[in-house]
């Protein structure tokens, strides 16, 4: 059974300004659909084959480089366009609220934090909400698709937030200027389905 691109909930130019439709059409179609196709022909006919994404990249041999990479690819993307809306902004409210100001002090503070992983990931890569068993959060780091799933990438629990900060996802629009993109992503972020994400992984 191949892994097909998931479905966008809304149009290429949804998030604009925040996010440039020309680079969310590449990103989708070329990006994520590259990793999704490489991904399904590293797998096919093997013991991989049959399973979750979630199982292949908990148990994935971090040698093999097809798998690794196109594995994350898939998964990382899937969850990127999933929290984000052109109805997104502002700051969660509830359970998620309260945990976030447990963990972090207050919303400005986690999304200093947040900002910072995403700024100082040097090269390629990806900044990651998780939440561990009991609720508490982690801010943290992934270089290229690597992700929270993976073990041993010093980022676990559950991954509820993510922003990539590949230069293909903001180049267009923001050329290098990657704090801008980062503070701009904020606009757009789906914090009701984070919330979601949180009840259910926490
Ligand atoms: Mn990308």
């Amino acid at each position: 059974m191949a892994f097909e691109l998931p479905k966008l909930s809304y149009g290429y130019d949804a998030l604009e300004p925040h996010i440039d439709s020309r680079t969310m059409e590449i990103h989708y179609e070329k990006h994520h659909g590259g990793y999704t196709s490489k991904l399904n022909a590293a797998i096919e006919g093997t013991d991989l084959a049959n399973m979750s994404i979630e199982d292949i990249l908990q148990n994935v041999d971090m040698g093999n480089a097809a798998v690794r990479n196109n594995g994350g690819g898939y998964y990382n993307h899937c969850l990127f366009w999933d929290i984000m809306s052109p109805n997104g902004g502002g700051e969660p409210e509830g359970e998620l609220a309260d945990a976030i100001n447990s963990s972090f002090g207050s919303f400005a503070d986690f999304k200093t934090q947040f900002s910072n992983a995403a700024g100082t990931r040097f090269g390629s890569g990806w900044a990651w909400l998780c939440v561990h068993e009991g609720g508490s959060l982690e801010i943290c780091s992934t270089p290229n698709q690597d992700n929270p799933v993976m073990v041993g990438v010093g980022c676990s629990g559950g991954a509820i937030l993510c922003l990539d900060v590949w230069e293909h996802a903001y180049y267009l629009n923001y050329q290098n200027r990657r704090p801008d993109y980062v503070n701009a992503f904020f606009n757009v972020v789906n914090w009701d389905r984070v919330a979601e994400l949180f009840a259910a992984n926490k």
